[in-house]
């Protein structure tokens, strides 16, 4: 409190209070009155600044007894008052004849709970001190003006009622208040380490006061905030702190929020971070900043990280293919797209030419280590389909990925898988078992993949698989003897290529029969071949009854002992025939997919097949427009009729047809790859030697099954051969009338049939002579299509020239780099004389044997181009076309006149070229 402006002008004398006019001229000191009472006197202080003081110097009279008293001055928390006064003071020895001079005045103070207005009792007060000079003016300092000014402070207190009342009681001193000022100590309100601690008043006991801050706006405690506050007013021992919160920071003793482009995402004592790369801030206070646009923060990500976007494609592709398996090889993108977190993804696909026509690979196909998430540059792709194109994409993603689904990042690669090992054994027959040998047959694997070369069959005793035998076998089937009797033996078979050996089957137990003795023996072997007469003769009977029955009926060729092919027109009721050898199927089981064709009695579309219990298989479906006459539907289904007698791996296979809704349907197999001679004509020069002729051994193993049925094809064309994802080709087009009314090569020959002439054998052509031998001319002409990629056979000539330069004796040129001794086995089926034309076995195993020593095929016969207008002219010799004569023996090596060569030397091919035909 400074009393200066407070005090009221009370000058009192005793007990009655008299208010006198201040003087207003300001007087340093002024000449004592003749009054006894305190004076209010306008003076200058030592700096000449105007003051009021209360003066009283009453030293001429004795028992002097003023009082001058403050206001009432309100307590507020002060406990301990502190009361500062600044006055001077008269020597008394300066004063001339003076009578009652002190040198000292009283200090008193009244506690009260109400003002006392201008009630006054003495005894009331208590006495504070007597307050003394240290120093008092004399009369030469007054001439010198030198004000000798005390300070004394005193204290008062504890105080307890609301306020107080201060008094000065004068005793006969000559004496000026200059200042009274009355005031409290207290600790001030503070923020320290951002916790703010209120005014604290100290207690009136030496002890401190602990206080509690409470933390600034936008902050928290860490520590809880404490600090002391001494007697003396003053703050101690600051203890705990607030921190500021997320998206504030410490500014003066504050918590600011974060300025726009700053954040800070952590409470604490540290400054806005500015917003990391790619990102902002509009507002105040972020506590963290937004991505630009296309840039991405992963989940994980800090809030201090730069924003980044998805990286852009691998770089580099590059793929090393072996046979099945390709090695993908390729380089970081160019942008990681400011992460370090790259991986890469591998998609798939399977593809067809033509635009767009891929799909996802099935899951047989494994990449090692993974397809998704690699970190290195590259994957192992293993177990692709052999023959196949193949789409790779590779994709590049970081964890912003998902973020940015629209942006795909990938490189892709193509490539086309090789020859590949075939597939495994999966079906195994137990034909004959004895007591010491097991006969057993199996089917070809389901992928051969080339040409099957042999079979190695492993067997042995249970549970002795350290002692095995390991036989080979050409075809499929094979005895096994000396066995033990009634003993289980384990077998495995598998299949070998030129690519090598496949995998082998799964383990087929089998059991020999059991020992008898041999007085038992005796007896069994009577009993048994007793019965066994018995039921031959039954059998032969019924054989020779039915024979007689059905030779009636139907007409059957084909070798004896082998099953036989039965022409659907001997059914009286085609219908019957078509039941008898195609199954029924629901349409519900068919999904027609697209249409991939026209035939000759409707569209042909790819589909799926789900029968009750099996898996979904791709199909062909071939429909029977609407509309259709009777004959016309005879005619469709007599297709189905004949395909359904078949069950060989290169014959089209038929899974059923559907007659009895709309519309009439036959289902059979599905052919990736279509016709043969597009097929061939999309992959000009594509293939190796090796897989043109595993294709041919396919056609030549089916037209051997077919002549053994005895089947004449009558149409064998590239055209009339489907091709399937593995490259394996199928013989197909069975209908009974296609070759009048189906194929478009077909043309009328001057005895009226309707004839694919280019294909056809000239005694076919001539008297309709069809047999398996004019299927052999054919198939050679298949030869020549596939060894020129789907060639024209005889290019642009019309039919008549062909038929008259077949019948003089020209014969198709090789084809470029045809092996010569393809172009040898062509010209074989060419014979004019039909008996002297291979049969499709000798050609099976002509190509066996090709397949196996793959050197034969280096030497090519030389005819390399198409000769304009021309054909070898077969009746003279065409050894020209060999460069040395060991070319020509080796090219020669399957003639039927092979051995007449051997021991004969011939010099040069001079020689050899005036030997005769004959
Ligand atoms: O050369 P492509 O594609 O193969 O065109 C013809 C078309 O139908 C008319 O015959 C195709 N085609 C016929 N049968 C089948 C089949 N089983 N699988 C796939 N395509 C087939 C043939």
């Amino acid at each position: 409190f400074s009393l200066r402006a407070h005090l009221f002008c009370w000058v009192m004398n005793s007990s009655q209070p008299l208010q006198r006019p201040c003087l207003t001229q300001p007087r340093a000191f002024i000449n004592l009155t003749e009054s006894h009472i305190w004076e209010e006197i306008s003076g200058v202080d030592e700096h000449y600044t105007p003051i009021r003081t209360f003066q009283v110097c009453n030293v001429m009279e004795y028992s002097q007894n003023n009082w001058l008293r403050t206001n009432w001055i309100p307590r507020n928390s002060a406990q301990k008052i502190y009361v500062e006064l600044k006055f001077t003071l008269r020597d008394c020895n300066s004063i001339p004849m003076v009578l009652t001079c002190k040198e000292t005045f009283n200090l008193h103070y009244l506690e009260t709970d109400e003002d006392q207005g201008s009630k006054f009792r003495e005894h009331q007060f208590s006495k504070i001190d007597t307050i003394a000079a240290d120093e008092s003016f004399t009369q030469m300092d007054l001439g010198d003006r030198i004000l000798k000014l005390n300070t004394e402070v005193r204290e008062v207190g504890p105080m307890t009622k609301k306020g107080f009342h201060l008094a000065f009681q004068d005793v006969g001193a000559c004496v000026a208040l200059v200042s009274v000022r009355v005031y409290f100590k207290k600790c001030p309100f503070t923020v320290r380490n951002l916790a703010m601690f209120p005014d604290t008043v100290p207690t009136d006991s030496q002890s401190l006061v602990e206080v509690r801050g409470s933390c600034v706006n936008n902050s928290r405690e860490e520590d809880p905030p404490k600090m002391y506050c001494s007697t003396e007013g003053e703050w101690l021992v600051p203890i705990g702190k607030c921190l500021c919160n997320i998206g504030y920071e410490e500014r003066g003793v504050a918590c600011q929020a974060c300025r726009p482009g700053f954040y800070k995402a952590s409470s604490g004592n540290v400054e806005c971070s500015k917003c990391p790369p790619h990102s902002y801030t509009h507002q105040e206070g972020a506590v963290h900043c937004d991505c630009e646009k296309n840039y991405f923060r992963a989940e994980e990500d800090p809030v201090s990280m730069a924003c980044s976007r998805p990286p852009s494609a691998p770089r580099n592709v590059i793929s090393a293919i072996n046979e099945t398996s390709v090695i993908l090889d390729w380089s970081l993108p160019a942008d990681s797209g400011g992460r370090k977190d790259v991986t890469f993804n591998v998609v798939c696909k399977r593809c067809w030419p033509g635009p767009r026509q891929c799909e996802p690979c099935l899951g047989a196909v494994r990449f090692l280590p993974r397809a998704t998430g690699l970190t290195n540059t590259t994957v192992t792709v293993v177990d692709l389909l052999a023959h196949t194109n193949y789409t790779f994409e590779i994709e590049a993603q970081n964890r912003v990925s998902p973020q940015a689904p629209t942006i795909r990042q990938y490189a892709a690669v193509t490539i086309t898988t090789n020859q590949a090992a075939p597939s495994a054994v999966t079906v195994i027959r137990k034909d004959r078992t004895s007591r010491n040998s097991i006969s057993l047959s199996w089917m070809e694997p389901e992928r051969p993949n080339g040409i099957i070369l042999d079979y190695e069959v492993k067997y042995y005793e249970k549970e002795q698989e350290t002692s095995y035998t390991i036989l080979r076998s050409k075809g499929t089937n094979v005895t096994l003897n000396g066995l033990k009797p009634d003993t289980t033996y384990l077998l495995q078979i598998r299949a070998r290529t030129a690519a090598g050996y496949g995998s082998s089957s799964r383990k087929f137990e089998f059991e020999t029969t059991f020992s008898i003795s041999s007085e038992n023996s005796q007896v069994v072997l009577i009993a048994v071949s007793s019965a066994v007469a018995i039921i031959l003769l039954t059998v032969l009977l019924y054989i020779v009854i039915s024979r007689s029955v059905c030779q009636s009926k139907h007409s059957h060729t084909g070798l004896p002992g082998i099953k036989t092919y039965v022409d659907p027109h001997t059914y009286e009721d085609p219908s019957q025939a078509v039941h008898e050898f195609a199954k029924e199927l629901e349409a519900s089981c068919i999904a027609i997919d697209k249409v991939v064709g026209a035939g000759e009695f409707g569209e042909v579309c790819s589909g799926r097949l789900k029968l009750p219990s099996k898996k979904e298989i791709c199909v062909a479906i071939k429909t029977l427009k609407a509309g259709y006459t009777e004959k016309q539907r005879r005619d469709f289904l007599s297709e189905a009729s004949i395909m359904g007698q078949f069950d060989h791996p290169n014959i089209i296979r038929l899974e059923g047809v559907v007659t009895r809704s709309k519309p009439v349907m036959i289902v059979t197999e599905y052919m990736e790859n279509g016709s043969l001679d597009g097929f061939l004509r999309k992959h000009d020069a594509q293939f190796t030697v090796i897989q043109l002729v595993g294709m041919l051994r396919g056609i030549a193993s089916g037209m051997k099954y077919l002549s053994d049925m005895g089947y004449v094809h009558r149409d064998l064309a590239a055209r009339n051969i489907l091709v399937n994802s593995n490259l394996v080709c199928k013989v197909s087009d069975f209908g009974l009338s296609r070759v009048l009314e189906d194929d478009p090569e077909a043309a009328y020959t001057t005895r009226g049939g309707k004839i694919p002439i280019r294909w056809t054998a000239p005694e076919a052509i001539a008297y309709r002579k069809f047999t398996s031998a004019s299927d052999v001319w054919s198939y050679g002409i298949v030869l020549w299509e596939v060894m020129s990629y789907g060639e024209r056979p005889y290019w642009e000539m019309s039919n008549q020239d062909v038929i008259k330069a077949v019948d003089e004796g020209y014969r198709l040129p090789p084809p470029m780099e045809c092996p010569a001794t393809l172009y040898q086995l062509m010209l074989d089926c060419w014979q004019k004389d039909r008996n002297n034309r291979p049969k499709f076995e000798q050609s099976v195993s002509i190509l066996d044997k090709l397949i196996r020593n793959p050197s034969s095929l280096k030497i090519t016969a030389s005819t390399a181009s198409r000769p304009v207008n021309l054909l070898l002219d077969r009746t003279s010799t065409d050894i020209t076309s060999f460069h040395t004569m060991g070319d020509w023996l080796e090219s020669a090596r399957t003639l039927p006149c092979k051995d007449a060569f051997s021991g004969v030397s011939y010099s040069s091919c001079d020689t050899l070229a005036k030997t005769s035909a004959e």
